[in-house]
C-alpha cells in the first residue's frame, strides 16, 4: 500500500525486538517511510542499529537520547537537521517509573521522587521532544505517543504510572490544540498489555495477559504488529481528520464494565 511513502519519521523507544516501537517501525518501513531512531543509552545502541539495518534504514540516523536530558534532546534534532530539512512523524514510546513504584498499595508506594521521575520520563518527555522538534516539523506532521488505560481506570500496582499516563493523555490534547493551526496532529494509542521489556519482571504480568484473554471481546491479547498498523494509520494522511485522540488497541478490554468467569 505504501501509504507512508515520502514520510520521514523519528522513533523514540526501541529497546528490543519486542518493543512496541519495533512493531511501529516495522509497519512504517513496510508502508514506505524513512526512519531515524534514538536509543536511551550505549547498552541499547547496537540493538537499535541492527533494527535500522534490518528495515533497510540509514544506521547513521540512530542517535543517543536519554529523555531526562534537555541537551541530549536538543542534540538529536541538531544532528537530524544535518540530514533532513523536515520531520513528518514523531513517535514517543517511552515510559518509566522506579520499579518500587510499581508494586504494593498506591498510598504506601508513592514518593515525591517516584512521582517526579515517572512524570518527567513518561509525560514531560513528550512535550520536551515536541518542543525541540517543533522548528523542523512539516505542515501536516503527526505526533504519536503510547498510553495505557490505567490513566483512566485503576489497575492494581500501576500506581503512580497511572497518574503519569493521565498527564501524558492531557498533554496530547494540549499539544493537539496548540499545533493544530499548523496542520500538525497529535494522538495517542492506548495499548492493551503486551509482553515487552517494560513488562518483564512486573509481578503478576502473566495474570494480566490471561485476564485480557478472558475479559476482552476478542478473547486474546494484542500484538506489536497490530499496534504498529494502527500507529502507521494515525501517522499517515489517511488519519488527516484525527487529532487529540486516544485510540484503544486492546482487543476491546476497556469497554467491559464487568466480566463473568467463563469455564
Ligand atoms: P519497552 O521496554 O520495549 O520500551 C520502553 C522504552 O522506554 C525503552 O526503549 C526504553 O529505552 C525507553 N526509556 C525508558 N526510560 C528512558 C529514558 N530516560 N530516556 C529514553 N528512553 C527511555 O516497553 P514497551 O512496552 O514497548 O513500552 C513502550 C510504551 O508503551 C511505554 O510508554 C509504555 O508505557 C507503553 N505501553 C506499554 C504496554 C505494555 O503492556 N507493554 C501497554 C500500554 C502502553
Ligand atoms: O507502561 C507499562 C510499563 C511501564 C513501566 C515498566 C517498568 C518496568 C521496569 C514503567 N517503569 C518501569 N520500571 C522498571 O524498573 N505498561 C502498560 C505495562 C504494565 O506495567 C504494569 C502493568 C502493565 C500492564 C505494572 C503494574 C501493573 C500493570
Amino acid at each position: 500500500m505504501s501509504f507512508m511513502a515520502g514520510k520521514r519519521a523519528l522513533i523514540v523507544g526501541v529497546a528490543s525486538d519486542r518493543s512496541i516501537a519495533t512493531g511501529i517501525a516495522e509497519a512504517f518501513a513496510r508502508e514506505g517511510a524513512e526512519i531515524a531512531f534514538t536509543y536511551q543509552n550505549d547498552k541499547l545502541r547496537g540493538r537499535v542499529e541492527k533494527l535500522a539495518e534490518r528495515l533497510g534504514q540509514n544506521t547513521a540516523l540512530c542517535f543517543p537520547c536519554d529523555v531526562s536530558s534537555d541537551q541530549e534532546i536538543d542534540a538529536v534534532f541538531a544532528n537530524l537537521g544535518k540530514s533532513w530539512d523536515q520531520l513528518d512523524v514523531l513517535v514517543h514510546s517511552v515510559g518509566y517509573a522506579p520499579r518500587e513504584q510499581l508494586e504494593g498499595g498506591f498510598t504506601e508506594s508513592i514518593t515525591r521522587e517516584g512521582y517526579r521521575i515517572s512524570h518527567d520520563i513518561s509525560a514531560y518527555s513528550l512535550a520536551a521532544l515536541t518542543k525541540a522538534a517543533s522548528p523542523m516539523l512539516s505542515e501536516r506532521a503527526a505526533i504519536l505517543t503510547l498510553t495505557y488505560n490505567a490513566a483512566v481506570q485503576v489497575v492494581p500496582n500501576y500506581n503512580v504510572m497511572g497518574l503519569a499516563k493521565a498527564s501524558l493523555e492531557s498533554c496530547v490534547r494540549f499539544l493537539a490544540s496548540d499545533l493544530g493551526p499548523r496542520g500538525i496532529r497529535v494522538n495517542a494509542i492506548s495499548a492493551g498489555a503486551v509482553k515487552t521489556l517494560a513488562a518483564a519482571g512486573i509481578g503478576g504480568f502473566r495474570k494480566m495477559l490471561s485476564y485480557a484473554e478472558k475479559a476482552s471481546p476478542l478473547r486474546r491479547t494484542v500484538t506489536i504488529e497490530e499496534i504498529g498498523n494502527t500507529a502507521a494509520f494515525l501517522c499517515s494522511d489517511l488519519a488527516s481528520g484525527i487529532t487529540g485522540e486516544t485510540t484503544f488497541v486492546d482487543a476491546g478490554v476497556n469497554i467491559m464494565g464487568m466480566v463473568f468467569d467463563e469455564d
